[in-house]
């Protein structure tokens, strides 16, 4: 199974920051598909939860310098 969530990320000021982001969330096991926007500063992210958890999701936000502000 599937689920979709919008993450608000804080702290990304340029194109570079949201790739950055998507790479390491795509890199997290589970995760089927993922897209930054900056202009709105949130992540759609498409992933199974069995495999990888919000908070697996948050971890990689952090650990790149960048904020998890919460799911919309
Ligand atoms: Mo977005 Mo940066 O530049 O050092 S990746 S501000």
């Amino acid at each position: 199974e599937e689920k979709e969530v919008d993450v608000k990320i804080g702290g990304m000021t340029c194109a570079m920051c949201a790739k950055t982001i998507e790479t390491v969330i795509r890199e997290l096991k589970g995760v089927k598909d993922v897209t930054v926007n900056l202009a709105t500063e949130k992540a759609r992210i498409v992933f199974d939860p069995q495999l990888t958890s919000i908070q697996d999701i948050k971890n990689a936000i952090e650990e790149t310098g960048y904020k998890f502000i919460g799911v919309e």
